[in-house]
């Protein structure tokens, strides 16, 4: 199998995607606005329909601003046009706060974010414990632009700001040893009302290849839409892996640690034959229950809204595609 370990390939933008900054600097006037509601207000979505119907407050109140360049790496800026604030703040996954994608920013509010920390362990010659005001200077904030792919069949479009991954596990010099990068995340049961409740194992936990960690695109995430996250989104630190299902992404971190065996993860534990290691957006990969060859992006409803075809990778084939050369990804799903 051939691993690139050198993200120099990575970073040159080919000519197709180097876009004029003014063309940057509207697309980010206009996500502001999104993000203050003015182009969104959520009635037009059924998801924000759907919020509001349930009574979620659709906003904490106005969150701090994070500033960011605009990212360089290739492929880290998509031009489709982002979900609303309104929907991905609303319409979310986070099953230590419910099961119904209102639950999240309904049931949040006690959560504390803050002092937090990251303990990185395991197979480095660096173990250590960041706070997170370390972490937020530990890389330049950058802003990307990723479509999110959920397993369930929907997707949206959201702009991140975070730094690679890479850039704090390169922090920890990972040993020859290390294989893979286990992520586990909060689970405190005074603030998490479904943490103990038989939906999953606590702590959700997830998993990448070290080489998969490694990659430009994987992204260690404190912010979208120009401010900080969300507690619904995954305050104060989450990942963000655009090539892989969205559960993938595991929010609120607190430890990064590596091993030399693969870890199990939550959605493995729980249903093996349906959820693998690799999780990598396939559209020729069908859910043992449904098919994964279309899907709804949010936003897009409607009687007439088309379903759009889902890529290979989520998009991302020319950036990661590498990474899996011959491999059976029938078998490793
Ligand atoms: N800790 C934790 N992380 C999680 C989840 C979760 O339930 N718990 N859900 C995942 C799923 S299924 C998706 S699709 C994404 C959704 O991220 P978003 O709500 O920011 O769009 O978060 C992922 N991260
Ligand atoms: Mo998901």
């Amino acid at each position: 199998m051939l691993i690139r370990n050198d993200d120099k390939d990575w970073n040159h933008a080919r000519s197709s995607e180097i876009t004029p900054l003014g063309v940057y600097q509207d697309r980010r006037q206009w996500i502001r606005q999104l993000a203050a509601g003015a182009a969104g207000v959520g009635l037009t979505s059924w998801a924000g329909r759907d919020a509001l119907a349930q009574g979620a407050t659709a906003r904490p109140g106005k969150l701090p601003a994070l500033p960011a360049a605009i990212s360089k790496v290739a492929g880290a800026v998509t031009m489709e046009k982002p979900t609303t604030y309104q929907d991905a703040s609303t319409y979310n996954n986070f099953y230590e706060f419910g099961t119904d994608k209102a639950d999240p920013a309904r049931n949040s509010s006690r959560f504390q974010t803050s002092p937090w920390s990251v303990e990185v362990e395991g197979l480095v010659k660096q173990p250590r414990t960041f706070a997170l005001e370390d972490l937020l200077k530990l890389g330049a904030q950058e802003e990307r632009i990723y479509r999110l792919r959920c397993v369930e069949g929907w997707s949206m479009v959201i702009p991140w700001i975070g730094y690679s991954l890479a850039q704090l596990l390169k922090q920890v010099e990972p040993l020859g040893s290390a294989k893979y990068v286990e992520f586990v995340t909060a689970a405190d049961t005074k603030t998490m009302p479904y943490v103990g409740s038989g939906v999953l194992e606590w702590p959700y936990v997830e998993g990448l290849r070290l080489d998969e960690a490694m990659h430009p695109l994987t992204l260690l995430s404190f912010g979208m839409y120009g401010e900080i996250l969300p507690k619904q989104n995954g305050a104060p630190v989450r990942l963000v892996v655009p090539w892989k299902y969205g559960f993938k992404s595991s929010k609120s971190l607190v430890k990064i640690r590596l091993t030399e065996a693969q870890p199990r993860t939550a959605w493995n534990k729980s249903a093996p034959q349906e959820y693998g290691f690799y999780s990598n957006v396939n559209p020729n990969v069908d859910h043992p229950r449904w098919s994964q060859a279309s899907e709804r992006r949010i936003g897009e409803d409607g009687l007439f809204a088309k379903k759009r075809k889902t890529l290979m990778f989520n998009g991302y084939e020319a950036q990661v595609g590498q990474l899996y050369a011959g491999m059976d990804l029938k078998k490793f799903y």
